[in-house]
């Protein structure tokens, strides 16, 4: 039974400040921490500055005494029903989130890979590793992540160090090649090489580790609503973008390809969906993890493949909805992290607990190994392990 829930704040690896929730059982503390975006989508729930919405939450906290945690879906539909709106603009989503996690924590004594339990075998997903960033989180391209999936591992093990390799080679090359700019928010490497430049580069590199490529193109964020423009000038239309992504994913053998186009463009990414059979093409911006937006890409036909990010929609029975729908529509969908993230590694568990076969969360920095690193562990914990069937 919930004794009590208090809201703490804490810092995200941007620096800013975002909530940890603590829920005091009559067994046991349970907390989580929630992450932020950068490049949000405009359809995301509402996150609250941390202040009001630790203000807000503390003249509400004592309704959830004496519920039960074992029902955590019931608790989140009290968490949407006190807040009352749609995109949980009344409490936050970021309190929402922080809630709804450290209460599922709770009715499964923290394991939250054992929110379900229905199949002999554990699968693990395939690390999706941010290598080269641009855009909003920083560096030289328009496109705001290339990334890298080592769809050869045989373990997780294997693929978190392959990423980890080729992230260290791609850092000395650069450096070498006097290309190196940085590190960006999620620990990608920062280069001067244009968008074409950096996958002929990461071509080779992938080639010889045997490691699928992919972007993020984020291209909400260089869409003025008329034209797509990049950083040298040139602007692109929809009908261009659309004919430019095809020939980049046929020319560099692009498996992954997320948000290549603006986030309102349901029937472009429809086209490009039928022009680029074999691949993934996903929505991220484009559905923002909400029920309403995935039936509208699955009557459009616009996508094989969905982002899941829990806190753009607020609670875990409503992540858990958008992974069930996309699965039942054969949509791939994809674990992700967030650019301002935290220590905490829920989102490892959830690929697990909810059979997802990608988990998008970068290759270095404390706060997207932590996720890699829960994963190692729950796969040297749990007995008959394997890797996802996705090849
Ligand atoms: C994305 C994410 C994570 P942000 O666009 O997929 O890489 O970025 O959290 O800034 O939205
Ligand atoms: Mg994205």
């Amino acid at each position: 039974m919930i004794r009590n829930v208090k809201l703490i704040p804490v810092f995200n690896s941007k620096g800013n400040l975002t909530v940890m929730a603590k829920v005091y059982t009559t067994k046991e503390v349970f907390s989580a921490s929630v992450p932020a975006g950068t490049s949000t989508g405009k359809n995301e729930a509402v996150s609250l500055d941390v202040d009001v919405a630790i203000k807000r939450f503390n003249s509400i906290r004592t309704n959830f005494t004496g519920m039960d945690e074992n029902e955590w879906r019931d608790v989140d539909t009290f968490i949407r029903q006190i807040d009352g709106t749609e995109n949980f603009s009344n409490i936050g989503a970021n309190v929402a989130l922080a809630v709804s996690i450290a209460v599922a924590r709770a009715s499964v004594d923290n394991d939250l890979w054992r929110l379900e339990r229905k199949y002999a075998k554990t699968r693990f997903p395939f690390p999706v590793g941010n290598i080269i960033g641009g855009g909003a989180h920083g560096g030289g391209t328009t496109w705001q992540e290339f990334l890298l999936i080592p769809y050869k591992a045989k373990s997780i093990i294997e693929a978190v160090y392959t990423n980890i390799e080729i992230w260290k080679i791609v850092g000395e090359e650069l450096r070498r090649e006097k290309l190196l700019i940085g590190r960006n928010i999620e620990n990608a490497w920062m280069c001067k090489l244009d968008e074409e430049k950096t996958l002929e580069f990461l071509s080779k590199i992938c080639e010889e580790w045997k490691v699928k490529l992919g972007i993020d193109f984020a291209a909400s964020d260089f869409w003025d609503g008329k034209s797509y423009n990049y950083k040298k000038g040139k602007k692109l239309s929809k009908k261009e973008q659309i004919e430019y992504i095809v020939d980049v994913a046929k020319r560099f053998d692009l498996f992954y390809l997320e948000d290549p186009l603006e986030e309102e463009d349901f029937e472009g990414f429809h086209i490009l969906k039928e022009e680029l059979k074999d691949r993934l093409v996903i929505g991220d911006d484009l559905y923002c993890t909400n029920v309403k937006r995935l039936r509208k890409g699955i009557k459009n036909k616009s996508t094989n493949g969905i982002i899941i990010k829990p806190n753009q929609v607020g609670t875990l029975s409503q992540a858990e909805e958008v992974v069930k729908i996309a699965k039942e529509n054969k949509i791939t969908p994809i674990i992700s992290h967030r650019s301002a993230e935290t220590e905490d590694n829920w989102i490892a568990d959830l690929a697990i607990a909810w059979r997802i076969p990608f988990i998008k969360t970068g290759i270095m920095g404390t706060e997207r190994l932590s996720k890699l690193n829960r994963l190692i562990e729950l796969w040297n914990s749990i007995p008959n392990v394997e890797m996802a069937k996705v090849w």
